[in-house]
């Protein structure tokens, strides 16, 4: 991967630390862009503040797409299963090792880091980066030890790290320079270059997987009457657009009489661009993790679908969430129903697709005031970035 962006020195919050580290990250793929998403966001800020990263990926073309320009001081190597030992044995294993969302770190390369701290003395420094939750006990179990019992890391210990959404958790990331760069953002001009004729209609961003509530939900705005062009990003959320297209065509073709609403398909964004989409938009619709802090960060109105899991805990979740952000009941309750959660009110008929007189109220400005309280909140805790390296500072 070409490095164009030099990485920026010297704009460092973590000020307390003048020191660098070498850092080997893992991360293993599960579906989707988050995982690479949140590893590539971490190692570029590491980047940015001087540290030197090893990031290890089992599939990497995800990220080609996000970050086309590389990094200076991110390195991406292949993570085959085994560890080609022979294209990366000589290489020594870095200062701090962390194993992305409880992916399982190669024996060969474990068994190479405990040779590495007996030979110098030194403890591990094995972090187990967590997925992002605002449920409560986030808070107690982040920075717990866990003392490894077998395998070629037997006898170290590894330590939990929990992004997070208050003071006791590892908070968020967050760049150093994100508000600068907010301010210098023109808005205009950016949907201009994305071939979007923008003259004032309301915008909303679309990162989604396959809500049911998606059609209701077309047919709300255009009961609602409010001019609105709807950003839809590639992949899955483009595809269920157009199903939906499809189908609402095929039933009546004047259900969108008048071009009400008008849509614009985007191509795949770098993380960079897919940034500036959100801060392009009025509204966001994200998805999974790394966009919703994405969307706080924009400040603006957003409706999150949470990444579904087949036990069903993600409801669980989602709520915690909007006990954390101080939902209003308009937006805890779209948030059920774009979630697939129709609690606390009666369905009009017993099918599964879910109807636009069924779905709440979509009100988004009635919820500007409670993302903007979110983000400043946010933004007086520390960022994930700066906790770790403190956290590894107090460790090492
Ligand atoms: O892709 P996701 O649904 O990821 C999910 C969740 O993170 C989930 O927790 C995880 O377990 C699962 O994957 C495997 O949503 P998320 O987390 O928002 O990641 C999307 C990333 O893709 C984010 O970094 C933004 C980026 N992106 C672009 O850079 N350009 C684009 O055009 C688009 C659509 C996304």
């Amino acid at each position: 991967m070409p490095c164009k962006q030099p990485a920026p020195q010297g704009n460092s919050s973590d000020t307390s630390h003048s020191f660098h580290l070498h850092w080997d990250i893992f991360c293993r793929v599960i579906d989707n862009l988050g995982d690479i998403g949140v590893c590539w966001r971490l190692s570029v800020q590491l980047a940015r503040r001087g540290h030197q990263v090893r990031l290890w990926m089992d599939h990497r073309s995800g990220l080609d797409a996000l970050a086309p320009d590389g990094c200076c001081g991110v390195t991406v190597l292949p993570w085959t299963d085994p560890l080609d030992t022979a294209a990366w044995g000589h290489l020594m294993p870095c200062d701090v090792l962390v194993e992305a969302f409880g992916c399982t770190i190669d024996e060969g390369f474990l068994a190479a880091y405990a040779r590495h701290l007996s030979a110098t003395g030194r403890s591990a420094c094995w972090i187990n980066l967590e997925y992002l939750s605002a449920e409560k006990e986030v808070e107690r179990c982040h920075k717990l030890p866990s003392w490894v019992q077998t395998g070629p890391g037997a006898k170290l210990s590894k330590h939990f790290f929990y992004p997070g959404w208050t003071d006791a958790t590892g908070g968020l990331l967050r760049e150093d320079d994100l508000l600068y760069r907010q301010s210098q953002f023109d808005r205009a001009k950016w949907l201009s270059q994305w071939g979007v004729n923008w003259q004032g209609k309301r915008l909303i961003s679309l990162f989604c997987y396959e809500p049911a509530a998606l059609g209701p939900w077309l047919d709300a705005l255009v009961t609602a009457k409010t001019a609105t062009c709807i950003l839809v990003t590639n992949g899955r959320a483009t595809e269920a657009m157009h199903t939906e297209l499809t189908q609402k065509n095929r039933l009546n073709p004047l259900w969108n009489e008048g071009g009400l609403l008008s849509f614009c398909f985007l191509p795949m964004l770098s993380q960079l661009e897919f940034d500036h989409l959100l801060w392009a938009s009025d509204v966001n619709f994200v998805r999974g993790e790394d966009s919703l802090v994405r969307a706080i960060w924009a400040g603006r109105p957003l409706v999150w679908q949470i990444y579904p899991q087949h036990d069903g805990v993600h409801h669980v979740k989602l709520d915690a969430w909007l006990n954390w952000l101080g939902a209003p009941a308009t937006l805890r309750n779209f948030h059920h129903a774009w979630n697939g959660l129709y609690t606390g009110r009666q369905r009009s008929d017993s099918s599964d697709t879910p109807r636009s007189q069924d779905l709440p109220p979509f009100v988004p400005e009635l919820w500007q005031t409670t993302l903007t309280r979110a983000r400043y909140r946010l933004l007086q805790q520390p960022d994930l970035v700066s906790s770790l390296i403190d956290f590894i500072a107090n460790t090492l």
